[in-house]
């Protein structure tokens, strides 16, 4: 049976170093309410990883997979009421109802504040207390911000360790009064006097992720899995932080970031958003097709981006990442041999196969699954049983640095300059495969609108479309329409701010094949974005925006006749004028706060919609 680590066991810690008043008197107010066994202060440091793991080892929670195939690398399996974030417990406390706005669930904070010290007292019994100071983005850049979680899981702190640069670097970084976010995590299940731990120490019944704007702080209760536990992502990273940024004058997007290099040497940026399931990270690590020599792609990073405009107006973007939290089905050689690189080594895995000699499966990675392979609720897997090997949600984390396109500059503390805005969804019909908005306000129309049909369940109706504005409806720390406020202003104080696109890898033909090959092939998409940026490429004026027409594409090396672009790229009349009417729905949820230019711009795609058929459908047309 395993017993928490003692002080004697733990390594030694430099608490007694740390000169920061206010840091330490809220870490010992936690450790007093919380009443951990221990505290200790995580230095970040390799031999620290390699003690917690084999903590996680002993504990059962991890299974040291086989060095020979995946070397100092780590398999889980969470409790099966634990395998996701939680929207429905995921709360915005600002102190007004309406500064949260109506797509985020809402308490007020006093309320929140006392039934989470009720949760909190006493959580951590039986368990130690770890204190993890954090840096999103690179140390001592301007565009990076500091954290520090308290948590009682070994779990987190591995992960944290990954996922961000995190230890006595970052102590040291704070000095005696740097800023910091406090971040406060508990699993929530306090240990009894020799009670047995689960592997997965967790509260089925009860989980809040809590975020304070005002105050910059986050509380999470009874999760231990991905962005309910690993509090720098989405909870800091994406929700906090944009609630600063709009305070500050900044993005805080989720998005990735990667790099164009043509065949000349030439380098330029672009940041990508995507709602779930649409390939971000393939996008994020793309490969180009063998016969464009000489374009290559590099990645600074696969999910969010901080943005501030430099001193020469442009905008300079970090990841504030140091690792990839991944979704594992569906990654393999064929769709992200990048991907597969990265997590080779120095990864942990969460809620995939392990299989017999040691390593990890997952649906999708090869064409069948290894016999006698464990499913990710620990069980032999059963072919005939028409379950899944991998949780469809499980996860790898694995260290960017790890990543052979990684970007040399993904680590420049003043970022790297972005030229273009892409906006991405899962549509089978209506959006064409890319199309650049007439200007920055259409661009943010546009943005604001996308929506993404829905591939699990969990979101709704299969096949519907679920609007989500800037794949950020889960993300974002304040009002949807203060927000689109927010870019509309921000771009008009942009002397050349960058160019908005639209894409759409998933358009259907009537036999619901797809119609675009995707993957690699995204590189000839980004080749047309990349020369609308630079000046060179040319475009025809569409309804809803500037699109290419067949000749100003590159398709050398791959089939994709006239008619094939034709099929998706048509504008269907009738298809968007319901896409431009359902937009309505989205806008009467927060109609009070909503710019007025968006309905102006409405009208305008609308009227669009009723010029003559020459006008009409063209892009794939024309000669
Ligand atoms: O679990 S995370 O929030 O880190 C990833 C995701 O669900 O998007
Ligand atoms: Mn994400």
């Amino acid at each position: 049976m395993f017993k928490n680590i003692t002080s004697k066991e733990l390594p030694k810690d430099y608490s007694a170093s740390v000169r920061h008043e206010k840091l330490m008197a809220w870490v010992q107010k936690m450790a007093a309410h919380c009443q951990p066994d221990n505290i200790y202060w995580c230095d970040g440091s390799e031999e620290e990883y390699q003690f917690f793991c084999n903590v996680l080892v002993e504990k059962g929670t991890f299974i040291r997979l086989n060095p020979e195939k995946r070397p100092n690398s780590y398999a889980c399996f969470s409790d099966p009421s634990d395998v996701a974030r939680v929207e429905d417990r995921t709360f915005i406390c600002s102190r007004l109802r309406d500064d949260a706005g109506p797509t985020n669930n809402w308490m007020d904070p006093r309320e929140m504040k006392s039934l989470l010290n009720k949760l909190f007292e006493g959580c951590m019994r039986g368990r130690n207390m770890y204190v993890i100071p954090f840096c999103m983005g690179p140390l001592g850049s301007p565009l990076s911000h500091i954290g520090v979680e308290v948590t009682d899981s070994e779990y987190v702190v591995v992960n944290m360790k990954i996922m961000t640069r995190m230890g006595k670097a970052v102590i040291d970084q704070l000095g005696a009064d740097g800023e910091f976010v406090e971040c406060l995590h508990s699993v929530g299940a306090p240990l009894a006097l020799g009670q047995t731990d689960s592997k997965w120490p967790c509260n089925p019944e009860v989980k809040y992720i809590v975020h304070f704007p005002e105050e910059r702080s986050i509380v999470s209760y009874g999760s231990g899995y991905g962005g309910n536990a690993l509090l720098g992502k989405k909870c800091f990273a994406l929700r906090i932080a944009s609630s600063m940024a709009l305070e500050e004058d900044w993005l805080a997007e989720h998005m990735l970031i990667l790099g164009v290099e043509s065949p000349q040497g030439e380098k330029t940026y672009v940041a990508a958003a995507f709602p779930s399931a649409c390939g971000k990270t393939n996008f994020a690590m793309l490969i180009p097709p063998k016969a464009m020599e000489g374009w290559k792609v590099t990645t600074v990073g696969d999910d969010i981006a901080w943005i501030k405009p430099g001193p020469d107006g442009k905008l300079y973007a970090i990841n504030p990442e140091a690792g990839y939290f991944g979704v594992a089905p569906g990654t393999n050689y064929k769709s992200n041999p990048n991907a597969m690189e990265t997590i080779s080594r120095n990864t942990i895995f969460t809620n995939v196969g392990v299989t017999p000699d040691g390593d990890v499966w997952w649906e999708g990675m090869t064409e069948e699954a290894p016999a006698g392979v464990i499913n990710w609720q620990g069980q032999v897997h059963d072919p005939a049983s028409g379950k899944p090997v991998a949780h469809p949600n499980a996860r790898f984390t694995a260290p960017a640095s790890q990543c052979p396109s990684i970007d040399p500059e993904w680590e420049n503390p003043a970022g790297v300059p972005i030229s273009a805005f892409i906006f991405g969804g899962r549509r089978s019909t209506t959006v064409p495969l890319v199309y650049q908005s007439f200007n920055w306000s259409f661009g943010v129309y546009m943005a604001a609108t996308m929506g993404s049909e829905m591939t699990a369940a969990a979101f709704g109706e299969l096949g519907k479309v679920r609007r989500d504005p800037f794949a950020m409806l889960p993300f974002l720390g304040y009002h949807m329409a203060e927000y689109f406020n927010h870019w509309l202003n921000f771009g008009r104080n942009l002397p050349n701010a960058p160019r908005i696109f639209g894409v759409n890898w998933f358009r259907k033909d009537e036999n619901g094949n797809f119609l675009w090959p995707g993957f690699g092939e995204n590189m000839r998409v980004l080749k047309w974005i990349v020369d609308r940026v630079r000046g060179r490429a040319a475009a025809v004026e569409c309804p809803i925006g500037w699109m290419p027409r067949y000749r100003d594409m590159e398709w050398v090396g791959l089939d994709f006749s006239r008619e094939d672009f034709k099929s998706i790229m048509t504008i269907d009349r009738e298809a968007w004028k319901k896409e431009l009417l359902a937009h309505e729905e989205l806008f009467s949820r927060m109609y009070d706060k909503l710019p007025k230019e968006f309905f102006f711009m409405r009208e305008l795609l609308l009227s669009s919609l009723w010029r003559s058929p020459e006008y009409w459908g063209l892009a794939a047309e024309r000669e």
